[in-house]
C-alpha cells in the first residue's frame, strides 16, 4: 500500500523466523558497548523510546554514543532489499547508519522530521512486536491532515521522494499484541538511513 506518495507499506515483509533473529540481534546489539537509552532533546525533554545507533552517530543530540559500532552488513543488504521491494530497485541505496528505537510501557514518539540527514535518500523502517499507530503527517507541520496507519511486527515501511520529509510519529503503542514466539514485551523499530554527512 502507499498512504502517501513515495511511503510504501509492505505488511507482514519479514517471516516470523527472520522477525526472531531480528529481535535477537537488537538485543545483542544492546548488549555489547552499546546500551539503549533515553535521549535528552535540546529543550530538556526526556524521549519515553529507549535507543541505540549503530554505524555513523551524526546527529548532534540524538545517538549521542563515543561509541562506534560497525553497521552489520547483513543489515546494509536487507535495507538495499527493502529498497528494491518497495520502489522495485534499490536505487543504490547505501545506508550508513542503523536507529534501533524500543518502546516499552507506556513510550510513544511525538510528530518530528526527520532532517538532519543530508541526503535524499529513504529511510527504511522495520517492526518488531507490538503493533502501532504509525501517524504519517504532511510537510507543513505537525498538524493534520495526518494518516493512522497500524504497523504490526515484520512490517516493512519505505519512506522516501515525497514522503521523505513529511512529519510523522507514533501515539500509541498496543500492550501485548506481539506474537508470544518473539520473546518480546514492547515494540522494536529498526531505521536504515544514508546520513549524507562525511
Ligand atoms: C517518515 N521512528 O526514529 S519509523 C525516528 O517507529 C522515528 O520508531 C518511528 O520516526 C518509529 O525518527 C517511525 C518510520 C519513519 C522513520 C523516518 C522517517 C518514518 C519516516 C523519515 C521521513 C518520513
Ligand atoms: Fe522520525
Amino acid at each position: 500500500a502507499e498512504p502517501a506518495p513515495g511511503a510504501v507499506h509492505v505488511p507482514g515483509w519479514l517471516p516470523l523466523g527472520r522477525q526472531r533473529e531480528l529481535v535477537a540481534a537488537c538485543r545483542e546489539f544492546g548488549r555489547g558497548p552499546l546500551a539503549y537509552r533515553h535521549t535528552v532533546l535540546p529543550g530538556g525533554g526526556v524521549m519515553s523510546v529507549r535507543s541505540l545507533c549503530l554505524g555513523r552517530t551524526w546527529v548532534p543530540y540524538r545517538y549521542l554514543d563515543s561509541v562506534v559500532v560497525e553497521l552489520p552488513e547483513w543489515l546494509v543488504a536487507l535495507g538495499r532489499a527493502a529498497v528494491a521491494e518497495a520502489y522495485g530497485s534499490d536505487g543504490g541505496f547505501a545506508p550508513d547508519t542503523a536507529l534501533v528505537n524500543f518502546y516499552g510501557d507506556g513510550a510513544r514518539m511525538g510528530m518530528h522530521q526527520d532532517k538532519e540527514e543530508r541526503s535524499g535518500a529513504p529511510v527504511v523502517s522495520l517492526s518488531l512486536g507490538d503493533r502501532c499507530v504509525f501517524r504519517l503527517g504532511n510537510s507543513e507541520g505537525r498538524g493534520r491532515p495526518w494518516t493512522d496507519v497500524e504497523l504490526a511486527s515484520g512490517d516493512l515501511f519505505v519512506f522516501g521522494r515525497e514522503s521523505r520529509w513529511v512529519y510523522h510519529g507514533v501515539p500509541r503503542v498496543f500492550p501485548g499484541t506481539a506474537d508470544p514466539s518473539l520473546g518480546l514485551t514492547g515494540r522494536l523499530n529498526i531505521t536504515l538511513r544514508e546520513t549524507g554527512r562525511p
